[in-house]
């Protein structure tokens, strides 16, 4: 192998070492350079692809240690129909994955990755999902030869020396192989082969399909990981709500990609909230990994190191904090760039759009007078957790939170009213099972299409999902105190299709229902669906919402939800023998009720 140059390797461990010597051969870059963690390598890093206009550097008063970059126009959101679970069995990939076998799939990706460095430099990524050296913490290795990757990845996850001196000489660490290669779409592969802690990812240079430690690895494969070792990988954010006592209540919820967990996670209180005393703490806005506490709970942690939300809508008053998180040491992707104070901008953050700017395409854009976009809708910034003013005192605590509650949600025009509690955990697991969202622009592909996304899993469960559902059905049985489980919806519509509820901070409101009912502090109103409140337990004062509204938000149509439960049982036969017994009898309880 004919490597030019190559900094000092971090560890001396065979295994690793081995399988980069692997990777640089097949590949074969001019180069290998280890990623140390260092401030003065990430700083040379920045320079480098700065240099290279890779990357621009914004306005060091305005938006300190920040930068632009834009992604090649079709390459700009993850790609679902070109990422596969290759497992040896297809059965184990499930319904909902695509699948290959994995001798076929090797072989594929082998002649793609062929060369696919020459004259580049292939970084290695040593880093942690959760605290280092923590006992639930796991390790990755991304080689990659993006140095977007690279900063991404230093900002998005634990990275290292003290990465490689955790795991020693052990071979326990997840394989990540990132060549951006021609980010020819035809050839865009994003892999995984469970069996292997392997992730092969070739041919995009955007988010989720290259930093490789986020649905990749901390939800695809950490979900097998999870069925094997007992615990759960889940797509959820992590929050506490401080009451006027200065008790703080964990909850974690799942919603569908670019349904408002980010948002959720960093809410600021209502006004008359605020002044009794509440607060929210963000213990994290998208992955949460779940393990059986001794004490009988549940407890979430938040695997990650930063935040990678989407950019429009983002603004003062929908979500001040993650504005906030953006202010500093952030990289922005595919956002308009404004050239009269070289800042950013996107839809939604303001009224006031640059005149003079250049669009997420990369050309000049105008827009006070452009019908164009400027940002593209998942244009995204990759903020340090740190940066984020409500970041909870227990972010970096190696165990996580204990949970009181687990919420269900996605984007929902008519069917799911406000707010509904399960029956008890296993009608739990059915609702999150039953789940249904329209498709945002976090994915390619058509958006605003209901579909049927269990758990807010669906692109990111790393097996068969039938036997996901058994998974949470066992942790059930696992823990003496299961969180309460609820199912939120803030996205009903009115005949105008405007959305009815106000949303953002004033999701406090339905939080604050939940929390009491988790403390037996008030009654509900028993549904065929579950548990809703009653209208006078939900606290509208300063909301703009008068309690009518509210009533429409709660009520349940039972024509509307025979056809949602018919919709449940079409998509429960793609499941055959793999489907829990219990779910079966939980649809067909909810179709009786609802006669
Ligand atoms: P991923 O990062 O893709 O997983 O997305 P996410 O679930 O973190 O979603 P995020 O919080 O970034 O919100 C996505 C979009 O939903 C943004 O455009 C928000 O403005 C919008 N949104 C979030 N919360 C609410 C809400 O309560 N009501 C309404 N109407 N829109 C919301
Ligand atoms: C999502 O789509 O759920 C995201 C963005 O959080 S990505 O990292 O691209 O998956
Ligand atoms: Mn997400």
């Amino acid at each position: 192998m004919a490597l030019v140059g190559m900094n000092m390797a971090l560890t001396g461990n065979r295994d690793v070492l081995d399988w980069i010597d692997m990777m640089a051969a097949m590949t074969r870059p001019a180069q290998v350079v280890w990623i140390d963690g260092s401030e003065s390598q990430l700083k040379a890093l920045r320079t480098q692809a700065v240099a290279s206009g890779e990357l621009e550097k914004l306005n060091e008063e305005k938006l300190p240690g920040c930068y632009l970059h834009r992604t090649a126009p079709n390459d700009v959101a993850r790609v679902e129909d070109r990422t596969f679970i290759c497992c040896p069995r297809e059965e184990d990939a499930g319904p909902t994955n695509n699948w290959m076998d994995p001798d076929v799939m090797y072989a594929k990706l082998r002649k793609l990755y062929d060369g696919a460095m020459q004259g580049l430099t292939m970084y290695v990524i040593p880093y942690s999902m959760g605290v280092v050296g923590s006992p639930f913490a796991k390790y990755g290795i991304e080689l990659t030869d993006s140095i977007y990757v690279v900063l991404n990845m230093s900002i998005m996850t634990r990275i290292g020396q003290d990465v490689m001196d955790a795991l020693g000489n052990s071979d326990d660490y997840v394989r990540g192989l990132h060549a951006t290669a021609k980010l020819d779409p035809e050839n865009r592969y994003i892999v995984h082969f469970p069996q292997d802690d392997t992730i092969m990812s070739v041919n995009s240079a955007y988010g989720g399909n290259v930093l490789l430690g986020k649905k990749c690895f901390a939800l695809r494969i950490a979900s097998c990981q999870g069925r094997d070792e007992g615990w759960m990988a889940e797509h959820m954010l992590i929050l506490g709500i401080e009451n006027p006592k200065g008790e703080v209540f964990y909850l974690a919820a799942a919603f569908p990609s670019a349904c408002g967990k980010t948002n959720l996670a960093m809410l600021i209180p209502p006004e008359h909230y605020k002044k009794a005393g509440w607060k929210v703490w963000c213990v994290g806005d998208d992955i949460a990994w779940i393990r059986v506490g001794q004490d009988g709970r549940l407890w979430a942690m938040n695997p990650e190191y930063g935040f990678f939300g989407v950019a429009p809508g983002t603004n003062v008053k929908s979500n001040p904090n993650a504005l906030e998180s953006t202010r500093k040491n952030t990289i922005f992707t595919n956002v308009a760039h404004n050239l009269d104070d070289n800042t950013v901008w996107w839809e939604g953050l303001d009224k006031n759009p640059p005149k003079h700017a250049v669009d997420w395409k990369g050309n000049p854009w105008d827009g006070t007078v452009s019908t164009e976009k400027g940002a593209h809708p998942n244009s995204r910034f990759t903020a340090p957790a740190k940066n984020c003013p409500c970041i909870s005192p227990e972010f970096e605590n190696p165990t996580g939170v204990p949970l009181s509650a687990i919420v269900f949600g996605g984007r929902r025009a008519k069917t799911a009213p406000l707010v509904y509690q399960s029956r008890d955990w296993a009608h739990g697991v059915f609702v999150g099972s039953a789940m249904a969202s329209e498709t945002t622009a976090a994915a390619a592909g058509a958006v605003g299409v209901v579909r049927r996304d269990p758990m807010a899993m669906l692109p990111f469960c790393g097996y068969n999902m039938g036997r996901y559902w058994q998974h949470w059905l066992d942790m059930g049985e696992k823990v003496s105190k299961p969180p309460l489980i609820f199912n939120v919806n803030w996205f009903r519509t009115d005949a105008d299709g405007k959305f009815i509820w106000p949303g953002f901070g004033e999701n406090l409101r339905v939080l604050e229902w939940i929390m009491k009912r988790c403390e037996h502090a008030v009654d509900a109103v028993e549904t065929p669906i579950g548990y809703l409140p009653h209208p006078e337990d939900i606290v509208l004062e300063g909301s703009g919402v008068d309690t009518d509204t509210l009533k429409e938000l709660l009520t349940v149509d039972p024509a509307l939800w025979r056809e949602d439960a018919a919709g449940v049982r079409a998509f429960y036969q793609k499941f055959g023998d793999t489907l829990p017994d219990t779910l079966k009898q939980e649809l067909a309880g909810l179709e009786d009720r609802l006669q």
